[in-house]
């Protein structure tokens, strides 16, 4: 046992002062039909809970992320991550993960060594899903990190690190179906670029779109048939990023002819980051029917970069989970690409990170629900738009009309009333009185 000192956490319920139980987040309670462990397929990124030790661009590592292994960046260390990962997330009650290929061992020099030591951990990986009933949510191919990439991956110019790229994906791929993942994640943090003196736009996009389609036909030559993501996310490492927000990103797969095989990936951090709010970009995503899964975070609105932080505003929340509710739920699930602030580097605080954003999803559902149930944002914007319910309204909506009927129609009728107050501040009193009324 790595964490002998954690309990299994248990639900306390909200009068509970105990940091290591859940509050909130009550697996079997049920909300609006389905159990909380339904609503909620929660699941832990691996890099940042089992790899990231707090380093920053000013400070090295404050959390010892060694397990008990005698050195890092060796096997003996992967499989600790392993170990600590299938405790940490049997403890605390999360079904699933996420990871990407270099988290779960360290890069060799040579791709088939590389390959070799992915195919022996996810060995060890599977023999733990089949003992603990733990599955994976996503799988993805860091092509960010290593200087190959400094020019991107798909977008490089270089093909020989495209070719790279390439085999990365494949086998990303690859493990991805033997763990029984259900997506594929593309995030493409340095699909993009810093200036146009040096940058053909046209070209890195429609090479992001070659690698995308050759990925689809091979995954699902391999069996793989669960979604491919697309993460947008606007900056950060590069200055432009072609994923700037859920809009964008669907549209570049509408233009390429990827749009029946893939989903949004949707963070909260990096929908902020693009100027929006989280739930501004689920809503973009559902409507258009690719609302996949979620990275479940908080960014920090004065510091304007990609904090990763748990979350813990119970209004983003709810709106999110008011999103999800409305949308049937997701085919994936919720992700806490989430890391714990740099002074917090202890065990405890590992724990206690993911007990908060548990809760605070869990919160978040149960004050969607209510807002759904008591009806009244709903009716409002139901009785908002209800001028297209009969008459000139309903002959718009039908395609019946033309400009020149809407014309003689507006000339007949003299100026139009006021179109009704948005009765904004109504509506927020509405939210907080269900948020904070008993
Ligand atoms: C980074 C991204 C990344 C993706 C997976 O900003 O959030 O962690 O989720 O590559
Ligand atoms: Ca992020
Ligand atoms: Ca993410």
């Amino acid at each position: 046992m790595l964490f002998p000192n954690i309990p299994v956490i248990p639900y306390e319920g909200p009068t509970s002062t105990n940091p290591l139980a859940f509050k909130y987040y009550n697996p079997d309670q049920v909300v609006a039909g389905k159990t909380m462990k339904e609503h909620l397929p929660f699941a832990m990124a691996w890099w940042h809970n089992l790899c990231a030790g707090g380093s920053d661009m000013f400070g090295r590592e404050t959390a010892d992320k060694s397990f008990g292994a005698a050195e890092k960046g060796t096997m003996e260390h992967a499989k600790a991550k392993v170990d600590a990962g299938f405790e940490f997330m049997q403890k605390l009650g999360i079904e699933y993960f996420c990871f990407h290929d270099v988290d779960i061992v360290p890069e060799a020099d040579d791709i088939n060594e590389t390959n070799r030591r992915l195919d022996e951990i996810t060995d060890y990986i599977l023999e733990k899903m089949n003992a603990t009933g733990i599955k994976c949510l996503w799988g993805t191919a860091n092509m960010f990190s290593n200087p190959r990439f400094m020019n991107g991956a798909g977008s490089t110019n270089s093909a020989d690190v495209f070719c790279f790229a390439a085999a990365q994906v494949k086998k990303a791929l690859e493990l991805t179906v033997k763990l029984g993942g259900k997506g594929y994640v593309f995030w493409g943090g340095r699909e993009g670029y810093e200036t146009l003196l040096n940058t053909d736009m046209k070209f890195e996009q429609e090479n992001i779109a070659r690698l995308m389609k050759m990925a689809v036909k091979y995954g699902r030559s391999i069996g793989f048939t669960g979604d491919f993501y697309i993460e947008p996310k606007p900056k950060e490492p590069m200055k432009h990023q072609y994923d700037f927000d859920a809009a964008t990103a669907i549209g570049f797969l509408r233009q390429h002819g990827l749009d029946k095989d893939f989903k949004m990936n949707i963070e909260a951090n990096h929908a902020t980051l693009a100027g929006h709010t989280f739930q501004h970009d689920l809503r973009v995503s559902a409507i258009n029917g690719m609302l996949g899964s979620i990275d479940a975070n908080q960014g920090d609105y004065l510091l304007g970069w990609d904090t990763d932080e748990f979350p813990f505003n119970i209004y983003e929340t709810t709106m999110c989970m008011y999103e999800v509710l409305k949308a049937g739920g997701l085919t994936g699930g919720f992700n806490f690409d989430a890391k714990n602030r740099r002074p917090s580097y202890t065990v405890e605080d590992m724990f206690e990170a993911y007990i908060l954003g548990m809760d605070a999803f869990a919160l978040g559902l149960i004050k969607a629900a209510k807002i759904i149930e008591d009806g009244r944002v709903d009716n409002f914007i139901a009785e908002r738009y209800s001028s297209y319910n009969s008459g000139i309204g309903a002959k718009i909506i039908a395609n019946e009309t033309t400009l020149e009927e809407l014309a003689d129609y507006a000339a007949k009728m003299g100026a139009p009333e006021l179109p009704g107050s948005g009765k904004q501040e109504y509506l927020e009193a509405v939210v907080n009185n269900i948020m904070f009324g008993c």
